[in-house]
């Protein structure tokens, strides 16, 4: 250790020196040498530290937005510091944000898929946001987030995320950081592919994950049985790839104007948008065209097997642009509220073409001037870069090397593959940086891979070639580089999302925390610089964005309904307007919220009485938010200031009950409370 320090004291004195010449207050370079020893750090620990740390009151220069996995939400964590900052609740109840605990806005927003009992799963009835009386699903597992796009660039106005679970795609709002609607998918009982948004974010896409009985037939009532499973499977299910519209002024999914297009029953996994040269495409990666059913019982093969044995699966190449044309000319049929493609249309109009790609391949991203489209097959070291010239040239001239047996072409695999890089084992997922690097995480191995593009982006490097490679801890996922899907990457970071993290955190039990690892991209080297626990469900991809593109809100415009973003016709502008309306079964009440009281603080019902409390935090001071619960039973708001929100239940049971505010707003918080008295 000793001789370690003594050959990077010089690295420490120019630290020093540096620190040294900033402050005036000077904990001189041998303070710091002292202090770094005292704490076992090495040289480059303290390198680590500085690189990372943020001062007291500072702030991250970017922002990373983390799907939560199972726990159904979204993780907003401060880079390069590493710090969690928000969590939106998105497919999950949080208590803290008041999400799915009686606030309207939410429940709103978790009532749009399908109930507990699995109703709406394919459409039927789950789509219908505004039909909140059922028990919403209380789960979801969030995998991808879509940072809304403008020209190819993030703009930082609204986030999508697809359900993995369930065949659904929740929206917040980034002036707020709250969900605003989630939507079930007609047609998808789960997803994957996606979501991502379009250049402009004309449509956020999403496809099915297993494929889901033909939507044909399960909209006629048609079930299944194990044969039908066992022998019937390439002709009874079927993928759908969906473009969901987006309101381009509110960001809502508007499910009206949206169009799927039908599938074959391969296992689509995951997809990403054409952009740039590719713009008006997209690209879905498949596993399983071998159709294997399971049933291992039943003498089948376990799908593992059985969806391996073919060398290849399909890349899905889909026409968007020309989709669009056909919805127009009227060639599809609407299926549980959806505009839906047949496959046969799809094929006789040249929207879907397959390439073939080397077996059972994960992540498909699409190269920022969107000429390389990069496919990693998890059975296969290599990466196959698609070239969207060739692409384009094989549909053109028809240089096919079959067909499917649903009729779809199949392009020359040598016609469209501009290269491959060997890179290691197990590659899954690519992202880019803004020098001509692409980053491939290697699940197997352990390692994230960095190698070329070459021209046009680096004119210095020869294409495809593997340059560099960093072990991490343990077993990689996606990777996040800054803005490294979009057209503008801005390198500098690169945040590995691992699975395993073993060894590398304090013992907290047999459920180990995920482990992110921050990995410093502006050396020629990759560098190691942090490790964060992730205590929460498993993430799997994020955005890295700068957080000067975000433009939250600081407070509500007065009496704010989060649902509209507009003026809540139910607000109250000061507590001379808060009042209690007694009709017979009912009592409304229209509720001010100001630091340190409620107005009125006692709401009189009868047993069995609709109670309905619209609350309206007055405040205009930032951060001070209020909450309102109401003990025995599931009402717990968050107020922020201005919001302006609605409650409401049925007084079912007598008794006194002692409703108080959650936030600690004031020194008089304590006494922040009401009564909510029900009389028999
Ligand atoms: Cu690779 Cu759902 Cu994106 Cu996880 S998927 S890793
Ligand atoms: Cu309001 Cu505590």
């Amino acid at each position: 250790m000793k001789k370690f320090w003594l050959v990077f004291i010089p690295l420490i004195v120019i630290v020093g020196a540096i620190i040294g010449a900033c402050r005036s207050t000077g904990a001189g370079q041998p303070a710091l040498l002292a202090l770094a020893q005292s704490r076992g750090l090495s040289p480059e620990d303290a390198a680590r530290a500085l690189k990372t740390f943020v001062p007291p009151g500072g702030r991250d220069e970017f922002l990373l937005f983390a799907s939560g996995g199972h726990s159904g939400q979204i993780h907003v964590i401060g880079v390069p510091s590493m710090r969690l900052l928000k969590t939106i609740a998105v497919f999950t109840p949080e208590p803290w944000q008041g999400y799915g605990y009686g606030a309207d806005w939410s429940e709103i927003a978790l009532a749009g898929g399908p109930d507990a009992e699995g109703n709406g799963t394919n459409g039927t009835n789950g789509h219908d946001a505004h039909g909140a009386a059922k028990e919403p699903l209380r789960w979801g597992d969030a995998h991808h987030p879509a940072l809304s796009e403008t020209n190819g660039k993030y703009d930082g106005r609204w986030i999508y995320i697809n359900d993995r679970a369930h065949g659904r795609i929740g929206m917040a709002d980034l002036s707020d950081f709250r969900t605003k609607q989630v939507l079930q998918v007609p047609n998808l009982q789960t997803s994957h592919g996606g979501v991502f948004a379009t250049p402009n974010t004309e449509y956020v896409h999403i496809s099915s994950k297993v494929p889901a009985l033909k939507a044909w037939n399960a909209s006629q009532g048609q079930t299944v049985t194990l044969d039908d499973h066992l022998h019937k499977y390439p002709d009874i299910y079927r993928g759908y790839s969906t473009f969901v519209k987006i309101d381009p002024a509110t960001g809502h999914m508007l499910l009206d104007q949206s169009f799927q297009i039908e599938l074959p029953p391969y296992t689509q996994d995951l997809a990403d948008s054409g952009k740039g040269a590719s713009d008006g495409f997209a690209f879905i990666n498949s596993y399983n065209v071998e159709m294997a059913t399971g049933g291992i019982e039943q003498g089948q093969p376990p799908v593992e097997i059985g969806a391996s044995k073919l060398d290849f699966d399909y890349l899905h190449i889909i026409n968007w642009k020309k989709a669009e044309q056909v919805i127009a000319a009227g060639k599809f049929t609407r299926i549980n509220g959806i505009r839906v493609i047949s496959l046969e249309t799809a094929v006789a109009e040249e929207l879907l073409h397959l390439a073939p790609e080397p077996r059972s391949p994960h992540g498909v991203d699409v190269a920022p001037r969107g000429d390389y489209i990069t496919v990693s097959g998890k059975l296969d070291p290599h990466v196959t870069v698609y070239g969207i010239d060739r692409i384009k040239k094989a549909i053109a001239e028809k240089i096919f090397e079959g067909k499917d047996r649903y009729g779809i072409p199949i392009l020359k695999f040598d016609a469209v593959v501009a290269g491959k890089v060997e890179l290691g084992a197990g590659p899954l997922h690519t992202q880019y940086d803004n020098k001509g690097n692409a980053y491939t995480s290697l699940y197997l191995e352990s390692a994230v891979a960095k190698w070329t593009l070459g021209e046009p982006y680096n004119t210095a490097d020869k294409a495809f070639k593997l340059v560099d490679k960093i072990s991490i801890h343990y077993n990689i996922g996606h990777l996040a580089t800054a803005e490294g899907d979009t057209m503008d990457p801005q390198g500098k970071y690169l945040i590995a999302m691992n699975k395993w993290s073993i060894d590398r955190h304090t013992n907290v039990g047999p459920l180990h925390p995920q482990n992110f690892q921050l990995i410093d991209l502006t050396g020629p080297k990759m560098e190691l610089i942090a490790d964060m626990p992730i205590g929460f469900g498993e993430p799997h991809y994020a955005q890295l964005v700068r957080a000067s593109i975000i433009k939250a809100r600081e407070v509500y415009e007065p009496g704010t309904s989060p649902t509209t973003d507009a003026k809540s016709p139910t607000s109250i502008a000061s507590e001379q307007e808060a009042r209690i309306v007694r009709k017979p079964g009912r009592v409304e009440v229209w509720m001010n919220v100001v630091r340190s009281h409620f107005t009125p603080d006692i709401v009189q019902a009868k047993v069995g009485d609709k109670v309905i409390i619209h609350l309206t935090n007055t405040e205009r001071t930032p951060d001070a938010t209020h909450g309102f619960a109401i003990p025995t039973r599931n009402v717990m708001l968050s107020l922020d200031p201005g919001e302006s929100t609605t409650v409401e239940f049925i007084a079912d049971k007598p008794g006194s009950f002692s409703f108080y505010c959650t936030e600690f707003c004031s020194a008089l918080h304590l006494e922040m409370q009401g009564w909510l008295i029900v009389e028999k």
